[in-house]
């Protein structure tokens, strides 16, 4: 699949890249609802890019934990070299996969629980989002490269401290990085294509063109932010999770985890989400902040 770059090709593998993640996202059997394999569980991806020595990433050390990677560290660990061993360009190729609109019509109308379709793209979704990562390192080490997939790699880990849980790889934060979005008040990673979403990434030594971060702040894309009073995902959380001052991740947890146990069971799922403040929200399926 990959030919060893020089300085001219960069572009052209950059591009080799999105196609191929688009391409695999449109034609895999893993992107199929179980109940009707005409319908597809996420839309087109967005696909951006990263420098893997952005500074951003060594803020994620404060921001979120020392413990959270930064792409270096993450590549290093997974070839069992140090980092500074590691190649002195190194890429970060970060995606969104969107919700559909069935999926997402169908949480719009939940008050409690998640819709069935929501608990498929959560379920069903993520296998998909763990199959293209693996689709995506695959070839790149094939023809010679370095690449890993932190978000599903041995050392994946996802931990707690008082705020809630929080990992050592994540996603949002290496999306924000490629300038895919921003975060919000709801926590979400709000997108071109709303929050609604999965996310995944990919660690590499190509040299790819970052993209651009064109948000003014990490919270730029969510309205609230900018007083226009948008407080709809407070309203939408069963939980009370959402208020004012944030996203409560340990009420959400507590609520995700006890109140979906039945649907569960019956669905044979690990994880069934949630996401009411995901949907029927201004930021569903677009950037609010450009009506
Ligand atoms: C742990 C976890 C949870 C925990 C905690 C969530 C959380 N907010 O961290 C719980 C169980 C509560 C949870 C719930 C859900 N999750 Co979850 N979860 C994860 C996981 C495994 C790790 C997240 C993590 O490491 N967070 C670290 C903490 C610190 O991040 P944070 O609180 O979001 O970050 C805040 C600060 O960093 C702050 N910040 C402050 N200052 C600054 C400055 C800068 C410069 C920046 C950039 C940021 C920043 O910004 C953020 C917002 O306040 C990821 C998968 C992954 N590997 O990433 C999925 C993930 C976050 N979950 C996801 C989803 C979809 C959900 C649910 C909707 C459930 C569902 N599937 O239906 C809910 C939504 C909850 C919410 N409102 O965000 C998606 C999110 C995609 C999106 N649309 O945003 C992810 C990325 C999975 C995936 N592969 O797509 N999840
Ligand atoms: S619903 Fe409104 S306040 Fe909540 S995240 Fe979306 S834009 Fe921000
Ligand atoms: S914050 Fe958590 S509990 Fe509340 S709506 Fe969102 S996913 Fe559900």
């Amino acid at each position: 699949m990959m030919q060893k770059q020089s300085p001219a090709n960069v572009k052209d593998t950059a591009g080799f890249i999105v196609n191929e993640i688009e391409t695999f996202v449109r034609n895999s059997p893993l992107n199929r609802m179980p109940d009707n394999v005409e319908q597809v569980i996420f839309d087109e991806p967005l696909v951006h890019f990263a420098g893997g020595d952005d500074p951003v990433f060594t803020q994620y050390k404060t921001i979120i934990a020392p413990s959270h990677r930064t792409p270096r560290e993450a590549l290093a660990q997974a070839y069992n070299k140090k980092p500074g061993e590691l190649p002195s360009t190194l890429s970060v190729i970060s995606w969104i996969l969107p919700v559909t609109q069935g999926t997402r019509k169908s949480n719009r109308n939940q008050k409690t629980h998640p819709s069935l379709l929501w608990a498929y793209t959560r379920w069903y979704g993520e296998k998909l989002n763990e199959a293209l990562r693996e689709y995506v390192v695959k070839p790149l080490t094939g023809k010679g490269n370095m690449a890993v997939a932190p978000g599903i790699g041995p050392f994946f880990k996802t931990e707690r401290n008082e705020k809630g849980p929080y990992s050592n790889w994540s996603e949002r934060h290496i999306a924000y990085a490629a300038g895919l979005g921003t975060f919000s008040l709801s926590d979400g990673f709000i997108t071109e294509k709303g929050i609604a979403h999965r996310c995944g990434s990919v660690v590499t030594d190509l040299a790819l063109p970052p993209s651009l971060r064109t948000a003014n702040t990490a919270f730029s894309n969510c309205t609230y932010y900018l007083n226009d009073g948008c407080k709809a995902c407070i309203l939408r959380c069963p939980a009370g999770a959402i208020t004012e001052a944030g996203h409560d991740k340990n009420q959400c947890f507590e609520y995700t985890s006890t109140q979906f146990a039945a649907m569960r069971e019956e669905l044979g799922f690990g994880n069934v989400g949630c996401g009411l403040c995901q949907t029927r929200v201004p930021c569903e399926f677009r950037n609010p902040v450009k009506r």
